[in-house]
């Protein structure tokens, strides 16, 4: 934002500024039903984590209601969220993916 680069005068005359898109965190609610193993495999395959990482992001969902899966541009995000959520429904688990604006 401008506000936090500065007023772009005199001492950045050089640098020009380069537009950041608007960043989306894709976010993990936890239910009742979902076996724990599917949500580690959706978070290995959708999310690139390896086993010890996906185990850490389950369990804090499971204990706190919701979680970080990762940050993406708008576009990634919503695809993430559609693939998870069609993957879920197709195995017939409540899992849900969202996503929340920066
Ligand atoms: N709460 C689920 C259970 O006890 C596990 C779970 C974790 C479900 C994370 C969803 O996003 C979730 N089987």
């Amino acid at each position: 934002r401008e506000s936090d680069r500065g007023h772009g005068l005199a001492l950045e005359t050089s640098r020009p500024e380069t537009a950041r898109p608007p960043l989306f965190q894709v976010v993990l609610l936890n239910d009742d039903f979902t076996p724990m193993d599917f949500v580690i495999e959706v978070l290995r395959s959708f999310f690139g984590m390896d086993q010890e990482k996906a185990v850490q992001v389950m369990l804090h969902v499971h204990t706190r209601g919701k979680g970080v899966c990762g940050v993406f541009t708008r576009e990634v995000a919503e695809t993430k969220v559609t693939q998870v959520n069609e993957y879920s429904r197709s195995h017939q688990h409540p899992l849900l993916c969202t996503m929340e604006k920066m």
